[in-house]
């Protein structure tokens, strides 16, 4: 079955003209991103000359995906709309919710047991509003975009942030928040920052041992987790083709940990099989026919300095596989210098597990070059040292693998098959250890790997490697192994080497499923009921954010001044919390639990500045909520990097945090923070952050004056009678002020849909105009229903050296960033350059 066919040939057939009409209006050739934009503005958008990293733009998205630990915040949000049917094609995904512990079949019966309550309220949810479902088992999110939804020249939103996965199949595929996706479902223009744009040229061929994996990997190296922070990454030059669909999945995967907007690639061969290989024969031949429009232009391509902020190249030829970490993603080493930096560092050099699979390398490309290793190990025996586990990324590569005879190739070495979900990836992984603070290392060919994010010790050194590295890694169970060039002494004594792995792209029997597990909505699902059970502790009901009160903000106390590092992770943590992602008061209990406190290093230890004690982030903020008392959080760089849930800004919205103090936001969080009805702020002077004090009162003094590209004043007052002023910088426009008046933006949108005739949203509910009772705000659209049998669901789915030499930054401006010597390497990556259009 092809999906969306319809909407697919309608968007191609507009596609042209579309791009003609902004090629009049902006008179220069366009990268493939400009494009795609262009294609995509919202019918009230006008076309313009858009200032990168300026502009907000109204845009049109093709679809939207939600997995299971957001979809819940995402449509009890929805719900409240009054909206009979979602308006743009839209599924869920049920991945997350999964635990990893005995193996598939086992874990997939307990986590329907566990989660059943969450998986039927999703499921009668999606069909009720026209959404497809895919029950758990059916595999990860960004897996099954790839393999059934993703077209070239697409756009599409997820909530989630690897939603940029899709970019391997041509498509501007970006992470949001829930109430983003709401937007879009009910119809209304989705607004993003018109994004800057980052070339990376790729010259030459992978052989050997590298993999797109290292071409990622290395990019990280170079950009670091935020380089990449409002842009797009686009892919190009004759390497790109060489590189498999999903393999170019891979890559823009793990874009997300750059902080990049989206990543992409333009439409070509092997994308065009991908299509035919999954079913989709009719998607590639009607891309065939508007291929000129899925790519950049000739003149873009040729001199790319002209066309983008930045530039890189990498020659696929002289990249190295790497393994990057711990604790960051960023952390780029190539493999021919990691022994060493392993005995430098003092990791723990021993390897206790391997994972590979995730929705960043679960492809069959991925699982047949690892396989290709386990066979080697078995034939030449080998016994893994590590344990080993393999996630397939979904339902069909799963069965597909399984018949082809890898999964078996796998367990003869030792490997448990884990169900087709993100499992470990997000800290659903229970894990077999005799002592879980122990310092340990662990690798995987999954994309993050912040401390504690896997099995929740923050003593696991975490490294991200390419599948085919971390099941190398996994036979010999040393960190300081090198499969190029070292042997491993096997079961009879013998010193063995292992061979390169090889693999295929395509299955040679094509793919197959038998039940890929997906579950198409009512046709009209007016008269579905919506399952939330009685006093759950898995779903509650959303009540509207206070609207703001029209005053300054006076005597906020610092919560908590976070030092470092802080992500999501640390704001809303993952692991056992995800059972909260329903529940909002529930799930707030967590709230900033892992920042770092500046002034004690303790993490979930702050003083409560009305009674001077130190206690837990989350009791102290509701001892302030309920003494009436308005507080601040104060934050370092990047603040909120990683994912794109929006409990994160919820959670602190709840206990009512009123205000975010950071040195820079990572672009989806600060966008969340916007919806939720929070104040985003920024230093102006970064070392401003060294002002802040542990028992300081703070007054916003202008607040009431409040408007676009207008600083506000902060007047710090210290404990000791003294006080400073400071400017703090905000990226709110007119529109998002309205969110911060209303107290969310859902809220505005309510007071819209229910006002006819009034602001942006009238054309959408013209048609649907239903009056929405807003308290509890989920009520009007949800039955209360007695506790449904999870049972129902249980049905199966079932740079030193060689890094030097292969990346060049090719020169530009002043502007750019210059590479530094020890994250560029010379030979293998140059930056080319930036410069003005
Ligand atoms: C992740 O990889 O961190 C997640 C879990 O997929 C998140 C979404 C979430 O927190 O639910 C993401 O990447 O956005
Ligand atoms: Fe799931 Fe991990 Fe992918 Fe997030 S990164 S979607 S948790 S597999």
């Amino acid at each position: 079955m092809v999906f969306d066919l319809d909407m697919i040939k309608a968007f191609y057939k507009q596609m042209p003209s579309r791009i003609a009409k902004a090629r009049k209006i902006v008179n220069k050739p366009l990268t493939l991103s400009e494009k795609i934009l262009f294609a995509h503005l919202h019918e009230d958008q006008k076309v313009d000359v858009f200032g990168r990293g300026k502009s907000y733009v109204n845009f049109a998205p093709d679809r939207v995906a939600m997995q299971d630990a957001t979809a819940q915040m995402a449509l009890l949000q929805f719900m409240s709309a009054g909206i009979p049917k979602v308006r743009v094609p839209s599924t869920v995904h049920c991945d997350h919710l999964i635990l990893a512990k005995d193996g598939a079949k086992k874990d997939l019966a307990d986590s329907i047991t566990a989660s059943g309550e969450v998986f039927n309220f999703l499921e009668s949810v999606s069909n009720k509003f026209g959404i497809g479902f895919w029950k758990p088992g059916a595999g990860i999110i960004h897996q099954v975009v790839l393999e059934n939804y993703a077209f070239p020249g697409g756009m599409m939103i997820g909530t989630d942030s690897h939603t940029v996965n899709a970019g391997g199949l041509g498509m501007l595929a970006i992470g949001v928040g829930g109430a983003d996706a709401v937007d879009v479902m009910a119809g209304m223009p989705w607004e993003l920052k018109w994004p800057k744009l980052i070339g990376i040229k790729l010259t030459g061929k992978l052989s050997g041992w590298t993999s797109s994996k290292d071409v990622i990997l290395k990019v990280a190296g170079i950009l670091t987790v935020k380089g990449g922070t409002g842009a797009i990454v686009e892919y190009f030059g004759p390497g790109a083709q060489t590189l498999s669909c999903t393999g170019k999945g891979t890559i823009c995967n793990m874009g997300a940990e750059i902080g990049a907007t989206t990543s992409t690639f333009g439409y070509d061969e092997k994308m065009a099989q991908y299509l035919r290989g999954t079913g989709r024969r009719e998607v590639a031949d009607l891309a065939d026919s508007v291929k000129a429009h899925l790519t950049g232009d000739a003149e873009v391509y040729e001199s790319p300095e002209k066309y983008f902020d930045e530039v890189y190249e990498i020659n696929l030829s002289e990249l190295e596989p790497h393994v990057n970490g711990p604790f960051t993603p960023d952390r780029a080493i190539p493999l021919s210098q990691f022994a060493e930096e392993v005995k430098k560092n003092g990791w723990p050099q021993q390897l206790e597990v391997g994972l590979i699979g995730s929705c960043t390398n679960s492809s069959y490309e991925d699982i047949t070059r690892s396989a290709s290793l386990a066979q080697q190990a078995v034939d030449k025996k080998l016994k893994a040292k590590a344990e080993f586990t393999i996630t397939p990324g979904s339902e069909q590569v799963r069965y597909t693998v399984e018949r082809d005879g890898y999964l078996s190739v796998f367990e003869k070495m030792g490997g448990v098959v884990l169900a087709n979900a993100c499992g470990p990836c997000i800290g659903q992984w229970s894990r077999h250890t005799n002592d879980p603070n122990r310092a340990n290392s662990i690798i995987t060919s999954f994309n993050r790997n912040f401390a504690k994010r896997n099995d929740g010790n923050p003593n696991t050194h975490a490294f991200v490697a390419s599948p085919e590295i971390t099941t190398a890694f996994a036979i010999a169970g040393d960190l300081t192994f090198n499969p190029v060039t070292d042997t491993l002494l096997n079961l009879e004594g013998q010193s063995v080497k292992l061979e390169e792995p090889k693999g295929h792209e395509f299955p040679p029997k094509g793919f197959d499923v038998k039940d890929p597990g997906y579950l198409a909505p009512a046709k009209d699902g007016s008269h579905v009921q919506v399952k939330i059970a009685e006093n759950s502790n898995r779903l509650q009901a959303l009540s509207p954010f206070a609207p703001w009160d029209g005053n300054n903000l006076k005597s906020m106390k610092l919560l908590i001044k976070a030092k470092g590092k802080c992500t999501t992770d640390h704001i809303s943590m993952a692991g056992p919390w995800l059972r909260f992602r329903g529940h909002l008061d529930n799930i707030a209990n967590n709230t900033l639990t892992g920042a770092v406190n500046y002034f004690n290093d303790k993490t979930d230890s702050v003083k409560n500045q009305l009674t001077g004690g130190y206690g837990p982030v989350p009791a102290t903020q509701r001892a302030y909520k309920a003494a009436g008392t308005p507080t601040l959080v104060v934050g370092d760089h990047n603040y909120g990097e990683g994912s794109s849930r929006e409990h994160a800004a919820m959670q602190p919205r709840h206990l009512g945090i009123r205000a975010i103090l950071v040195k820079s936001f990572a672009r989806i969080h600060e966008t969340n923070l916007k919806k939720q009805g929070m104040l985003a702020l920024t230093f102006a002077n970064e070392v401003d952050y060294d002002k802040i004090k542990e028992d300081d009162s703070i007054d916003i003094t202008d607040l009431t004056s409040f408007a676009p590209e207008k600083q506000l004043t902060l007047v710090l007052k210290h404990k000791d009678g003294s006080s400073d002023t400071i400017k703090v910088n905000h990226t709110y426009n007119a529109g998002q002020i309205e969110w911060f008046k209303a107290g969310s933006a859902l809220n505005l949108m309510a007071k819209q849909i229910s006002t006819p005739g009034n602001g942006a949203a009238t054309s959408v509910v013209k048609k649907t105009a239903k009056k929405v009772s807003k308290k509890p705000i989920a009520k009007a659209a949800v039955k209360k229903t007695k506790k449904v049998a999870a049972k129902k669901l249980a049905k199966k789915v079932a740079p030193k050296k060689s890094a030097k030499k292969a990346v060049k930054k090719v020169a530009a401006k002043k502007s750019v960033k210059k590479i530094s010597a020890k994250k560029a390497s010379k030979k293998a990556v140059k930056k080319t350059a930036k410069k003005k259009k």
